[in-house]
């Protein structure tokens, strides 16, 4: 088990921590997602088969990328 906390700058409101915990939900292997709306951080407990990779292409793909 593995604990990652990412800064997403695009988080502003509700809806964005609604659709990006529910999305990240969806991958196989991840535990828990708590996005914060008033620090734009995202802390994704994971295990195998998800993966660090996975978890920032699909935040990408939904318009939320993980900050450099
Ligand atoms: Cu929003």
């Amino acid at each position: 088990m593995k604990t990652v906390t990412y800064s997403v700058p695009n988080i502003n409101c509700m809806h964005c921590v609604h659709t990006i915990q529910t999305e990240v939900a969806d991958v196989q292997g991840v535990q828990s997602v708590k996005a914060d709306q008033a620090t734009r951080m995202v802390e994704i407990v994971f295990d195998a088969p998800a993966d660090e990779a996975k978890i920032k292409a699909l935040l990408a793909e939904i318009n939320y990328p993980v900050a450099a």
